[in-house]
């Protein structure tokens, strides 16, 4: 097998938790190299695009979270065969990556910047990308969004809800994804119930 190294912050969530669990489903034996943000800081800039998650297969890097999580995902039987459905894990999968650009360019504000920041997040794109999200579900049959089954698509969205959903983000209110859609909530529940992620939990504890 090859050797395999993915890189990412020391967090159970953003862009590398997805990947993780994936890397377990499939069986792949990876070093999961877990950078502090200080360290981020320092050697950001030995990569391509001064970003992470990275993952290095023999020594080689590979960039871009969905592109990775494809690629692990068809290893895992976590990525529809049927290209319409491969289809509908990608839409699920892109637009979870366009909402996670827009939650992350109001880190680092303070005060009211951050207040007003996190505000039009919340109208502007929240509820909008919520909605989006409750519509894919029932789309893909009101279990899992893509193939009928657990997918990739299911695993980001679980880890992004997860996320909005723990009323960490200041001004985004707690409730807001039981307010807007709370068929994201039940499959929040259903996917950390899920064998793939029990075993990836029991297997990091
Ligand atoms: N499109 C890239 C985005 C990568 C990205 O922005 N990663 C964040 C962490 S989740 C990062 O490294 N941000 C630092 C920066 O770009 O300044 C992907 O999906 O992997």
């Amino acid at each position: 097998m090859a050797d395999y190294k993915l890189i990412y912050f020391d967090i159970p969530g953003g862009r590398g938790e997805p990947l993780r669990i994936a890397l377990h489903a499939a069986g792949i034996e990876y070093q999961d190299e877990r950078w502090e943000f200080p360290e981020f800081n320092q050697r950001r800039g030995d990569l391509r695009f001064r970003a992470v998650p990275v993952l290095q297969i023999d020594g080689q890097m590979v960039t871009q979270s969905n592109a990775i999580g494809r690629y692990v995902a068809k290893q895992a039987d976590l990525y529809p065969e049927d290209p319409l459905q491969a289809l509908y894990c990608d839409e699920v999968c892109d637009a979870v990556e366009d909402l996670t650009h827009y939650v992350v360019q109001t880190f680092g504000l303070k005060g009211d910047s951050l207040r007003v920041a996190r505000e039009q997040l919340v109208e502007i794109r929240l509820k909008t990308f919520l909605s989006g999200f409750d519509e894919l579900l029932r789309r893909g049959g009101g279990e899992f969004f893509a193939g009928g089954k657990l997918s990739i698509a299911d695993l980001k969205m679980f880890v992004q809800i997860s996320s909005l959903a723990s009323g960490n983000l200041e001004h985004v209110p707690a409730d807001l994804v039981e307010q807007i859609a709370p068929s994201l909530l039940s499959h929040q529940t259903r996917v950390m119930e899920s064998t793939v992620v029990t075993a990836y939990r029991e297997a990091n504890l």
